[in-house]
């Protein structure tokens, strides 16, 4: 793996022992603004680019209002977002914080907060909505293309929870807390959530069983945040009942996830 974009060994052992990395520089302003409008695009055409995405989140169709504006597959639409994918600068800390020398793309999301918006990201792991492809050996990047803190509803992170095993999943419009019935008395005892702001340009990574969330935005700030979840390189197919994603082919269960939608992008 390519010196350049290495984490300190002391990074690793953080995200290791935590399962997330709170925060680390990797786009300069020029490039995050960029993005930042493209982002924008997408959401002001939404209706008319739906069917080349892969989802917009249904809970944020039916009541903008009260939901976070989340739809996944912009990479398919937009070449900034695209060759972001597939960017040193994020795969090579994401493939070493994985501990993987081979890294393959699985999609990517855009979780959009309106100023003043009571939509909330309720207590979640990421893989418990990926559990049609494994073993559990995922990571996601959650570059801020605004500037995130407590106010407009950074992401939280709960250290240690990756190694409490999967949990259900939850609605993407249940109740912030609804997780917390699922945990037992030694993991509420240990739920202390740590807020992960970060200038626009940051990003932070979290282990696929990371417990994470985020509070509404009570800000008169938007907060945008562009995410790319990857997996190791030899993931296979749990499910083969469906596509993966929306425009991917079918594949058999037990075939290692593979296709043009999921390139690998280090590692070759
Ligand atoms: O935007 C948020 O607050 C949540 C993001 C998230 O769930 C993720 O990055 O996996």
């Amino acid at each position: 793996m390519s010196v350049a974009h290495r984490l300190p060994d002391a990074c690793v052992a953080d995200f290791q022992r935590d399962g997330f990395l709170p925060s680390l520089p990797v786009l300069p302003a020029d490039e995050v603004a960029e993005l930042r409008r493209r982002v924008d695009h997408i959401r002001e055409e939404l209706a008319e680019l739906e069917p080349r995405l892969y989802e917009v989140e249904a809970a944020w169709s039916s009541r903008p209002d009260q939901n976070v504006c989340h739809f996944l597959g912009g990479w398919q639409v937009d070449p900034v977002l695209h060759d972001l994918v597939f960017d040193p600068r994020v795969t090579v800390p994401a493939a070493q914080l994985l501990g993987v020398s081979r890294l393959r793309f699985w999609h990517d999301q855009v979780f959009f907060k309106p100023p003043h918006h009571p939509g909330v990201v309720p207590w979640h792991q990421d893989y418990s909505y990926w559990t049609r492809t494994g073993p559990p050996c995922h990571i996601t990047v959650f570059l801020a293309l605004d500037a995130t803190d407590q106010a407009n509803g950074c992401v939280e992170f709960v250290p240690g929870s990756h190694h409490w095993g999967l949990l259900p999943r939850v609605a993407f419009d249940a109740p912030r807390e609804a997780l917390l019935e699922h945990l037992s008395p030694a993991q509420r005892a240990v739920f202390r959530p740590r807020a992960a702001p970060l200038r626009a340009g940051e990003a932070s990574f979290h282990d696929c069983l990371t417990v994470h969330g985020s509070a509404a935005n009570r800000s008169a700030r938007p907060r945008c945040g562009l995410v790319l979840n990857y997996m190791a390189a030899d993931t296979r197919v749990l499910d083969g009942s469906a596509p993966l994603v929306r425009h991917a082919a079918p594949l058999a269960e037990g075939e290692v996830v593979d296709g043009p939608l999921f390139p690998v992008v280090l590692g070759g």
